[in-house]
């Protein structure tokens, strides 16, 4: 193991989860258990949970690595990237606050995609705080536009109508404005005016408690949503240690990571087919030996993932090993194949055996 790069010593930090702590239900500390972490100067410590929520593609896995500041969660300009759910821990004086990523929230009939958005709904009962992420119509394909505005795509409505139902304070964030400075964006609005009606319309089904507009790619507003959230911590124990800023294991990661390149290098339902088990993880010497299986559903998509004379696989195998070497700051030696695990998204069984937690 070699501690060449920034990433690895508190990646390494994150194997193991304190005893206390597996879920965000286990938010209700007794009083006491927060007494006996009261910071220095007589302050309570503050903590507590936050899900971030919005319909696919809006920028939620982007947001927490900006929050983090370290590469937590993968991002793809694809729509069903997360299909679970990612903690990133922001520690801060006084206090700490673990961020929640979840899949978006969309309209899936396999037993993947209610997975994932049963991941999603489950944080809006039992985190502290949510941050419920939208996106101006310019940046996502799926608004319809016209004359008289904005409509909301049935994905966001979706998620406006579970929002409507909690009463866990929100935050309504506006992402992606970056893309408002490029130029007009519907036929009335230009530039950030486009923001008002997006904000209208979403107003007139949940209420929340403040809003704010940020940009995860830039990390414009990221401060004062941070700040705001900070206000609004409960008292509550340090969950995690120090230091620690996910509860994600190497090896999951390491799965992500293939994962997402499966997402960047191939088109059509491939990537919404493939899933990423992890073999062999051995780091008891300097290069990490990794040997990972890609779950396909079916034959015909096995000759695909690995293409013409194995190119593609080759592909994939050099770009994931590239990006998990500096992420964890060592050499890599990965070993990728492909399997066929007919109908796995459909079936609750290989999904279970694929790692998922059903
Ligand atoms: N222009 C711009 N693009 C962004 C911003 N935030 C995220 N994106 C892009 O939006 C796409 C989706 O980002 P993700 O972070 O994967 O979105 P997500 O909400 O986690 O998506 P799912 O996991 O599929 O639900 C990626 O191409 C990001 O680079 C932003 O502030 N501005
Ligand atoms: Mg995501």
């Amino acid at each position: 193991m070699t501690d060449t790069h920034e990433h690895s010593e508190p990646m390494k930090a994150t194997g193991t989860l304190p005893a206390t702590v597996g879920s965000p239900a286990d938010t209700s500390v007794p009083p006491a258990a927060a007494g006996d972490a009261a910071a220095a100067g007589g302050h309570p410590y503050r903590s507590g949970f936050i899900g971030i929520l919005g319909r696919p593609n809006v920028g939620k896995s982007t947001f927490l690595n900006r929050v983090i500041g370290e590469k937590v969660a993968i991002v793809t300009p694809k729509p069903q990237t997360t299909r679970d759910k990612i903690m990133g821990i922001l520690h801060f004086e006084g206090g700490q606050m673990v961020f929640l990523d979840t899949p978006g929230v969309h309209r899936g009939t396999t037993t993947l995609n209610r997975h994932m958005v049963q991941v999603a709904l489950r944080t809006l009962d039992d985190a502290d705080l949510l941050f419920c992420l939208f996106e101006p119509p310019a940046a996502s394909l799926g608004y319809p536009r016209g004359d008289q505005g904005l409509f909301l795509d049935d994905e966001s409505l979706l998620l406006l109508e579970h929002l409507s139902r909690t009463r866990t304070p929100k935050f309504l964030v506006i992402n992606k404005v970056d893309v408002l400075d490029e130029g007009p964006v519907i036929a009335h609005f230009t530039g950030r005016q486009a923001l008002q009606p997006l904000v209208e319309a979403v107003r007139q089904h949940a209420a929340f408690d403040e809003s704010f507009v940020i940009s995860a790619r830039t990390g414009e507003g990221i401060d004062a949503l941070v700040e705001a959230a900070k206000s609004r911590m409960p008292e509550g124990p340090p969950y995690f240690p120090e230091g620690m800023f996910t509860d994600q294991t190497d090896r999951s990661f390491a799965a992500e990571v293939i994962r997402e390149k499966i997402f960047l290098l191939l088109g059509q339902e491939i990537p919404y087919h493939s899933a990423v088990t992890i073999e062999e993880f051995d780091d008891s010497e300097e290069t990490l030996h990794l040997h990972a299986t890609i779950h396909v559903d079916r034959e015909s998509q096995k000759g695909i993932v690995i293409g013409h004379r194995g190119q593609m696989i080759r592909n994939l195998r050099i770009a994931a090993r590239e990006e998990i070497q500096k992420i964890l700051g060592q050499p890599v030696f990965l070993k990728l194949q492909v399997r066929v695990s007919e109908r796995w998204s459909q079936d609750d069984r290989i999904m279970k055996r694929l790692g998922y937690h059903l």
